[in-house]
């Protein structure tokens, strides 16, 4: 299904958005599966909480966690064999499946600051690739993706505050002033597939009347023996069950410095090891 041109470009940018995976119509279907499921009350992962009154959009519409483990059609997303090819050829071996969270980003909703998954998951050894399926159409109105290409290649860097007021997240990591964030604009049943470590987030919604959501897979190497204790238990896409260790986390983590007037990453940084849940 991957080309050698499009492998080539995943191994050089850490991103690729394969057109039309999804049908619009599956893209619409899964819109009215999740749009219901919201209405009809709170679920395990609505760490936020759901509050209809709310003046703050994202209370109305918070995102959904980990929904493949009592939802049906969003376990048969996650191990949908057109995902798992796409994988496979990407990462040279069929992945394990982690995790599934649904984006509402609904107008005027904050956005998700400038992050590296792999500081969630902490896949050992290895890092965690994620497949993310436009389910409207996305761009920089509605807060489309943005990613910062060859960022793969980056080590974890440590965190600062994030400004709360543009991102439901606090933490997010800084990046050079003259780095390319690209925005990832897509169409219903788009999917970008980006590795672990890429920086990625999104700015708000800025449209006061278009939804921006998205469904989302996170899944990790076959040959990976460790991953944090939020994603367990890790499914082999034929959705049986692999026991795998608990990675902690903690340790070192990057920060820019000047070396001869360019930003270079020294890993000289400790990084706190506050409960970390994406
Ligand atoms: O969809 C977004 O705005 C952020 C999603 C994200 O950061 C992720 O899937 O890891």
């Amino acid at each position: 299904m991957i080309t050698p041109e499009q492998k080539q470009l995943f191994d050089q940018e850490g991103h690729l958005i394969y057109r039309q995976l999804f049908s619009g119509s599956e893209a619409r279907h899964f819109i009215d599966h999740f749009m219901a499921l919201r209405q009809q009350g709170s679920y395990p992962g609505d760490f936020s909480g759901v509050d209809i009154h709310s003046s703050d959009p994202l209370k109305k519409f918070p995102r959904m966690i980990h929904m493949h483990r009592w939802d049906k059609p969003s376990l048969d997303w996650l191990l949908d064999r057109r995902i798992a090819t796409v994988l496979t050829e990407l990462m040279g071996l069929e992945p394990y499946a982690v995790q599934t969270m649904i984006y509402f980003k609904p107008p005027k909703g904050r956005g998700q600051a400038l992050h590296q998954d792999q500081y969630y998951l902490r896949v050992q050894p290895g890092t965690c690739i994620a497949a993310w399926l436009a389910l409207d159409p996305c761009d920089e109105e509605n807060g489309c993706l943005k990613v910062v290409p060859g960022s793969q290649g980056w080590p974890l860097l440590c965190t600062v505050k994030a400004d709360t007021t543009q991102s439901f997240t606090d933490v997010t990591v800084p990046i050079p002033a003259e780095s390319e964030v690209r925005s990832m604009v897509m169409d219903p049943g788009d999917v970008l597939f980006f590795n672990g470590q890429i920086v990625h987030g999104s700015g708000p919604n800025l449209s006061s009347t278009r939804f921006r959501r998205s469904l989302i897979g996170h899944y990790i190497g076959g040959d990976a023996e460790q991953v944090a204790r939020y994603y367990h238990p890790a499914l082999r896409m034929d959705g049986s069950v692999v026991g795998l260790g608990i990675s902690e986390g903690g340790g070192s983590c990057g920060i820019w410095v000047d070396q001869e007037g360019k930003p270079v990453i020294e890993m000289t940084g400790v990084e706190e090891l506050a409960g970390r849940t994406e």
